[in-house]
């Protein structure tokens, strides 16, 4: 059987390393940079922190008898279901944790993996390598003149400093994305000030999230039809629902934004904020957010929304070009990640020396997202556009992952499996007149797409048309044959 390489223990790798144990592999290893599994719900500790996609579809399709406490998942039990999942299947003993993986290169037909174990640096060769890193795992700070003057404490959002109370402070709020969203009202009521410094609305629909009670939970553990159901219904609705909303169709379009209007309507009683929170955009074409406290928690008489641009950050506070100087003694950076860098800082080399970030320089691509010419036995889980709007990156995962394993059979008979480049340049062809009905190109800035405006995280069809694309792989499109240099 070929030996993988995993880079990553997040949902990705884990799920990488259930699936093969299952299938009766097991010459596999898992490197995770930090000590435990987890990914993102490892690193996004902020309070409130808690997905917005329902437990019963953003969980593996085959972990049948978890029992979610509550419709929203937050990041703790999420996080308790990962570590359940490591241990259940048995891969905690195929990963090295506290072991960053720095480069990977491609010679003599394998994967040569070069990794940081505290002083000591090491390289071991694999014949397939599956990079799982994410696409939000490396927070960004904003470009303001001034951060390092700031005498109080800061920290990103996905860095949250739990040591720092929160407690009769003066906080400072910068960015108001699904992060922020979670934790302001949390930090609201803590804070004797809260400034939150808005530079875009965002469109806010409510999140409608209820703790199952006892019997609910037992029912949807227990009762495999219903549990299918029930997932199958959550699933059918984001499809049905939101997806349309994200495209070219203004009936959908249409409801959603009524849905986000009558909530803002509702919680937001005062014209003037109402006027700062209303979205000028067109709605899905950034990430919406998905909560039902964060208005009110903006209404609270502590609070203040800025719209003003911020000029700089001094020794005292997030300073705007308007009023008074401001004071705070915190400020919290809620301003996403290097979204569009995908695998870095990871330095990939493929085949014949290219550099995946020479290759990327326009902008990340990988033809379902997974695989690229060039790049022999490399598998990206999670990469270019395969990030959803409208339903669980789960269930793309788990596609992927199906994916690979049925790739191995070809690179355990051939040697290797290289994508052809006409297959890259047609799926690229097709991607383009995909996203260019979707709404995410109609003008707005978002981490969804580069600097120069090409969209390289989201996928555009639907998460059923990716599961049939992925089925299996077409031998047309791939190079077979004995491992090459
Ligand atoms: O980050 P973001 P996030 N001056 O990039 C602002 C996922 N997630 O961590 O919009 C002033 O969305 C920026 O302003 P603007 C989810 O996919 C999922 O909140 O660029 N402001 C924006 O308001 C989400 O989309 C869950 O004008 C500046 C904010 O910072 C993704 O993670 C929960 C600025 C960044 O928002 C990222 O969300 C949480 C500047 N110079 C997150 N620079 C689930 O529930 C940036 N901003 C699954």
């Amino acid at each position: 059987m070929p030996t993988v390489a995993i880079v990553g223990a997040g949902f990705g790798g884990l799920c990488m390393a259930i699936r093969l144990r299952a299938a009766g592999i097991s010459s596999f290893t898992v490197y995770e940079k930090a000590d435990r599994v987890g990914g993102t719900w490892r690193d996004n500790t902020y309070p409130g922190a808690g997905c917005d996609i329902p437990s019963h579809l953003y969980s593996y399709s085959f972990e049948k008898y978890h029992s979610w406490t509550r419709r929203y998942p937050d990041q703790a039990e999420i996080l308790a279901y990962l570590e359940h999942c490591a241990d259940k299947y048995d891969v905690r003993r195929n990963i090295r944790f506290n072991t960053e993986v720095i480069a990977a290169r491609h010679a003599g037909g394998r994967w040569h993996v070069t990794t940081r174990h505290g002083d000591t640096e090491r390289t071991d060769a694999y014949d397939v390598m599956v990079m799982s890193v994410g696409q939000l795992n490396r927070p960004r700070l904003p470009d303001i003149p001034g951060i390092p003057d700031f005498a109080g404490t800061s920290f990103h959002s996905a860095r949250w400093d739990h040591g720092h109370d929160l407690t009769g402070r003066d906080v400072a709020v910068i960015g108001t994305g699904s992060s922020a969203a979670q934790f302001i009202p949390h930090v609201a009521a803590l804070a004797a000030r809260l400034d939150v410094f808005q530079r875009t609305p965002n469109w806010v629909i409510p999140k409608p999230d209820v703790t199952f009670a006892a019997p609910a939970r037992l029912a949807l553990r227990h009762l495999p039809f219903l549990r299918r159901a029930y997932r199958g219904w959550i699933y059918r609705k984001a499809e049905t629902a939101l997806y349309p909303a994200l495209r070219e169709d203004g009936w959908s379009a249409g409801q959603v934004r009524g849905l986000a209007l009558s909530h803002l309507a509702r919680q937001v009683p005062d014209p003037a904020l109402r006027a700062k929170l209303t979205p000028a955009h067109r709605i899905g074409c950034r990430r919406i957010v998905i909560d039902s406290a964060f208005y009110p928690a903006l209404t609270r008489g502590n609070v203040e929304v800025v719209t003003d641009p911020i000029t700089c950050v001094t020794r005292h506070g997030v300073q705007t070009g308007q009023g008074p100087p401001r004071r705070h003694d915190t400020i919290i950076y809620a301003t996403g990640f290097h979204a569009t860098d995908f695998l870095a800082p990871v330095r990939v080399t493929g085949r014949d020396g290219i550099a995946l970030a020479e290759r990327w320089r326009d902008g990340a691509e990988a033809y379902l997202g997974m695989a690229l010419p060039g790049f022999p036995n490399l598998f990206l889980l999670y990469g270019p556009n395969t990030n959803l709007g409208h339903n669980s990156i789960i269930f793309m995962i788990e596609c992927q992952v199906r994916y690979v394993l049925a790739c191995l059979p070809y690179i355990r008979r051939h040697g290797h499996m290289e994508l052809r480049r006409e297959a890259m340049d047609a799926w690229r062809a097709r991607l383009d007149r995909a996203l260019g009905e979707m709404v995410w190109q109609s003008g707005c800035q978002s981490w969804y797409r580069t600097a120069s405006g090409r969209v390289t995280n989201n996928w555009p069809g639907t998460a059923s048309l990716y599961r049939r694309l992925t089925r299996a792989p077409r031998p047309g499109a791939y190079l077979f044959g004995p491992a090459q240099g």
